[in-house]
């Protein structure tokens, strides 16, 4: 029995309980102070049990950034660097194929791709850091590249999307992450990141990904100079997306990070944000099985509260990570598996390794198989 009581929330409560989806204004009226969170947050939570019972998923994985060069300069980003600058690196094939070994040594399941748009480095530079992977470890999932990539490598090679697409399913790439998403919205878009794909370009690479076959994530970054109605025109273009193709697994929102970007005068969101983004999300994406809790960003503690707030995922264990430490995140750089599952444990869910589709994961140390599709939820 819901406990929510407050008069505001009454119409969206009657909504949340007949399964009924939820307007811009309702977006609104869950964002307003006048909504408690708490209530805000059982509301969400019932969904979450609807959709994935007292599942907490989490999955075995490394990071790769092959390189921090870009000729962007996204004013929320702290992991960018320069070309010829100090900081500033690009792998070659001994590095990828390193980080490859050193995934599979860990039993990792999967690798998550992301990285800048060097200057200099060709689009056969980009492809090779995937079939060298694929070539080497065909066991390990390759999750790579955002639509922000997918768009460069089109311009370097003057060909559509989908050719750049296919031309990377063929390389070995298994699906895409949620990154570049921002904020939609041109009126912050145009602000924070105006020169990278905007969003027509990054729904079509989405689009076209799940025509081709392939599964996607999706991300917002809150908490910067974005308000209460350009995150649910961003909430809302993904449903969109979502009621068409069907090809989200997971949606991310992203707490902005300040340190050491342009933005760095604006505070992080706290943690009363990121529960109450996390669940206005699960309530208004209500055709996206999985919401992720990014441990990374949200730290732990928010994390594991965020399991009863909306969320049914924290990630994984994570190596490697720079765009958020950069960016000052304080959280550690690794988990272990016996600390994630406990961690999951103690906010009183159920851990469950999954692969980067959702398939359960059955395994004895660094060896593993996969076992039945977790069902997708409605
Ligand atoms: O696109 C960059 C964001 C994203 C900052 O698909 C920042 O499973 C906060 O998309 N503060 C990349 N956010 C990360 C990402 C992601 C992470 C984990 C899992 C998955 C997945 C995807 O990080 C960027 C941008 O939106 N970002 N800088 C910052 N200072
Ligand atoms: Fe480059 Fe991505 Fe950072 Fe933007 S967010 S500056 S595209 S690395």
């Amino acid at each position: 029995m819901l406990r929510t009581s407050s008069e505001i929330l009454r119409p969206i409560r009657e909504k949340v309980e007949a399964g009924e989806r939820l307007s811009f204004d309702d977006g609104l009226t869950l964002y307003s102070d006048a909504a408690p969170l708490p209530e805000v947050g059982e509301l969400a939570n019932l969904v979450r049990e609807r959709k994935n019972g007292d599942a907490g998923y989490y999955n075995i994985n490394t990071h790769l950034n092959p390189t921090n060069v870009c000729v962007y300069r996204c004013t929320f980003c702290a992991f960018r660097a320069d070309l010829r600058s100090a900081k500033g690196y690009l792998m070659d094939e001994e590095q990828v194929r390193a980080r490859g070994q050193e995934a599979v040594d860990n039993g990792c399941t999967e690798l998550h791709i992301v990285g800048g748009l060097h200057h200099q480095a060709k689009y056969e530079w980009y492809r090779g850091v995937i079939s060298t992977l694929h070539e080497s470890f065909p066991e390990l999932h390759l999750k790579a590249w955002t639509p922000v990539e997918i768009d460069w490598f089109s311009r370097q090679t003057q060909k559509p999307i989908r050719w750049v697409l296919e031309d990377m399913i063929d390389a070995g790439v298994g699906s895409l992450p949620g990154g570049g998403a921002e904020i939609f919205h041109p009126e912050v878009r145009n602000k924070i990141c105006e020169h990278k794909a905007d969003s027509t370009r990054w729904f079509e690479t989405h689009r076209n990904a799940h025509q081709l076959g392939l599964r996607s994530n999706c991300t917002m970054l809150y908490g910067h100079i974005e308000q209460a109605y350009h995150r649910i025109d961003h909430l809302i273009r993904l449903r969109d997306l979502q009621d068409e193709t069907g090809g989200f697994q997971t949606f991310i929102p992203l707490a902005f990070h300040p340190d050491n970007t342009g933005l760095s005068h604006i505070k992080k969101p706290n943690a009363l944000m990121d529960l109450r983004t996390m669940a206005v999300s699960r309530l208004m994406l209500d055709n996206i099985a999985h919401m992720k809790a990014y441990w990374i960003m949200l730290g732990i503690g928010t994390a594991q509260c965020a399991l009863a707030y909306g969320a049914d995922d924290i990630d994984g264990t994570v190596r490697h990570e720079l765009i958020y430490h950069d960016a000052g995140a304080e959280t550690p750089e690794i988990l272990s598996v016996e600390q994630i599952r406990q961690l999951i444990e103690e906010a009183g869910r159920e851990p469950v390794e999954r692969d980067t589709l959702y398939h359960r994961v059955e395994r004895e140390g660094n060896a593993w198989r996969t076992g039945e599709a977790i069902a997708a939820a409605k």
